[in-house]
This record gives C-alpha cells, sequence and structure tokens, in this order.
C-alpha cells in the first residue's frame, strides 16, 4: 500500500510530505525519491493508549512517496516510481494564484497531461493487438479488445478511467499498465495563509464529487518546527483543534478503501491496517501467519461497547458485548480483537 505525491512543479508537494512524514525530501540530493510513513491520527487509538498505558504504542501509519526527478526524465521516473503505487495525491498551487480560474487551469494541465499518458498506453497497445492475427489472440488479448475501445472513447472526451464504471473484473485485468487515471485521487489545494475557502471553490467549479482539502503547507510547516508547547499555544490562539495535514492523511487512508482493528495489552496498544470487508482468519493473518493458519476464533468487542463499558474488556465480557466470532466474520472498523489460534 502507497500513496504516490503528483503536482506541477514548485506546487508544495515535498512540503507536505515533509509534514505529514516528518522525512525530509528536499534535503535528500540526488534521491529520485523518498519514502515516508504517516502517521494515522486517530482518536480512538490514542485512548486506548491512555487506557492501557502499554510499553510500546504502534498506531496505524500511511505511506507516502515523494518524487524528487526534474528535467526531461522527470515524466519517465514518475512513471517509474508511482507506477506501483495505490492511490494519488494531487497537490495544487493556491498560494501564488490570486484567482480560482488560475487554480484550475494548474488542475487541468497536470490531470490533462496524465489522460494523455493513459491515452497514448491504450492506443499503443490497440495498435499492437490489432496486427495479431484473430486465431492467434490470447484470451488476455481478447479481454483487452473488448475493453480498450471504450476507455479510448472515454480519455479522448477528457475523463479519467476512474470513472469510466470499470468493473471489478475489468479493472484488475488492466492492472498491467499502471494507467495514471485509474488510481483514486485526493486533491489538495495549497492555499496561500489567507485563503483557506479556496479549496470549496474550487472544488465546486471543477465538478469534483469528492471534496478537495485546502492546506496551508507553509504555514503548518512553520508550526510543525515550533517546540510542542509552543505549538500548542499557537494552534490555540488560531482557534485551530488539529492542524489540516491530519486530514490529508485520513482522507488520504480512506481513499485506499482501507481500515483499522486494534489488538490491546499492556505490553502493546496496535492498530492493525487491513482493507474494507477483511474476514476474521486473513485479519488475524496480518499479525502472523500462524494466526491465520491456526484460527479458531476471534473474541471481538466493538470501539463503541468498549467505551460504552466504562472502556474495560472485562466489563464488556460482564456486559455481554464480547462476542466469539467464526471464520465468516468481517471484521468491523475499530473493532478491538483478540484472536484464538492453534498451530
Ligand atoms: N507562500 C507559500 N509558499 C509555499 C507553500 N508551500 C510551499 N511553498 C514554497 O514553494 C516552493 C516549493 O515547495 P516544495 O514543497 O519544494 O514544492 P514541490 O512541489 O516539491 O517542488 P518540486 O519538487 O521542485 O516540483 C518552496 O519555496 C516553498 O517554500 C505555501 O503554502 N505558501
Ligand atoms: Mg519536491
Amino acid at each position: 500500500m502507497e500513496i504516490g505525491i503528483i503536482g506541477l512543479p514548485q506546487s508544495g508537494k515535498s512540503t507536505l510530505f515533509e509534514i505529514m512524514t516528518g522525512v525530509n525530501s528536499r534535503d535528500a540530493h540526488g534521491e529520485s525519491h523518498v519514502r515516508g510513513l504517516a502517521t494515522f491520527p486517530d482518536e480512538r487509538f490514542d485512548h486506548l493508549a491512555s487506557i492501557y498505558k502499554p510499553v510500546k504504542v504502534s498506531p496505524a501509519k500511511v505511506p507516502f512517496v515523494d518524487v524528487n526527478a526534474q528535467g526531461e526524465k522527470a515524466w519517465d521516473a514518475l512513471r517509474q516510481i508511482l507506477s506501483g503505487a495505490d492511490g494519488l495525491v494531487h497537490v495544487i498551487d493556491g498560494f501564488s494564484a490570486t484567482e480560482v480560474a488560475e487554480v484550475l487551469s494548474a488542475y487541468r494541465k497536470l490531470e490533462d497531461e496524465l489522460i494523455l499518458s493513459d491515452l497514448i498506453v491504450v492506443e499503443n497497445r490497440l495498435a499492437k493487438v490489432g496486427k495479431i492475427p484473430p486465431k492467434s489472440l490470447s484470451p488476455q488479448d481478447q479481454a483487452h479488445l473488448k475493453i480498450l475501445p471504450s476507455l479510448k472513447d472515454h480519455l479522448e472526451k477528457g475523463l479519467p478511467l476512474r470513472s469510466a464504471g470499470l468493473s471489478l473484473e475489468d479493472a484488475f485485468s488492466l492492472k498491467s499498465f499502471s494507467f495514471w487515471t485509474i488510481k483514486p485521487e485526493l486533491i489538495v489545494i495549497n492555499t496561500g495563509e489567507t485563503n483557506l475557502a479556496l479549496a470549496d471553490i474550487f472544488a465546486k467549479e471543477a465538478g469534483l464529487t469528492e471534496p478537495a482539502i485546502g492546506i496551508c503547507c507553509q504555514l503548518e510547516a512553520d508550526i510543525a518546527a515550533l517546540p510542542p508547547e509552543e505549538r500548542k499555544e499557537y494552534l490555540a490562539a488560531m482557534g485551530i483543534t488539529e492542524p489540516a495535514f491530519g486530514r490529508v492523511i485520513r482522507a488520504a487512508f480512506s481513499l485506499l478503501n482501507r481500515m483499522c482493528f486494534f489488538t490491546v495489552g499492556e505490553d502493546e496498544v496496535k492498530a492493525w491496517v487491513i482493507p474494507v470487508g477483511t474476514k476474521a482468519p486473513k485479519a488475524a493473518g496480518t499479525i502472523h501467519n500462524d494466526f491465520e493458519r491456526g484460527f479458531i476464533k476471534a473474541e471481538v468487542v466493538s470501539y463503541a461497547d468498549f467505551v460504552a463499558s466504562k472502556s474495560s474488556i472485562a466489563a464488556a465480557k460482564q456486559a455481554g458485548k464480547l462476542r466469539l466470532e467464526g471464520k465468516e466474520y468481517v471484521v468491523q472498523d475499530g473493532d478491538i480483537i483478540t484472536f484464538r489460534f492453534n498451530v
């Protein structure tokens, strides 16, 4: 799981990456790209940690990658480094622009390039398959001949593949192409300090179905550089409860259709990241292969039931809120789980 940060040159990509991950990117001279993990801000996790006061806390992490490539080779480097990314964060310069129209055109500029890049891939593939005699077509060639022409039409209309209504099966058969515009995308407007409403106006004008998140990267970078005490005072003085980069991390996380379950104890409180819809044995397998192989039962307390039971598993059990779930149980976001297994 990884999220690539894209955007026109000097839009604030590295600044955003640095405040989210705490990893320095702009000083990494000569590196084509830098990877970093952002901590997923989660009140539920913080509460669990405050109850158990464990030796070790392991919150969920969201992996981001920032690409530093410049010049003529930048596009190839970007394609290579981000081909495996599961999602994209598109950062748009909203600090040097004064009009929404400028922000819109910056947004369209990169989106159009991505669409064009995908269109070229589709056309090349169609030209190649077109030369194969019908009798020699592999099942994959046939699948591509069936899907790609409609995708070509879609891209030619200037639309991204993510809005082409592809079935899961079709999307899977297209995986090897690493299309840009098939990846889920979050729009981040890097606004000037005084213009935080820009993101909402932009989202409306651009006709986005998803909201765009506004953040002033420079300001947040300055805040992040303050000592923790001053940071709190500063945020309080500005009437901000949480820096906006936390919202970016959260939105990027849900973009990937992921969720967390928790394991708790005095040694460690940990958030485990799994795809939405994961069944209990697979979820157990993220902890250890043996847990999946020898899965017997999952002892589950939902986060809400835990809090309603004075934040105690024992009290939850007494209240009949501890469930014993089997192999078919689909793990729910926030479940607190102990797995029973036997190998
Ligand atoms: N005024 C203002 N300047 C910003 C903001 N965010 C970034 N900058 C400045 O814009 C310049 C580019 O920032 P970066 O974060 O390096 O942008 P980038 O997109 O990574 O740039 P490249 O990797 O070179 O394409 C730097 O000089 C930043 O200080 C912002 O919110 N407000
Ligand atoms: Mg950069």
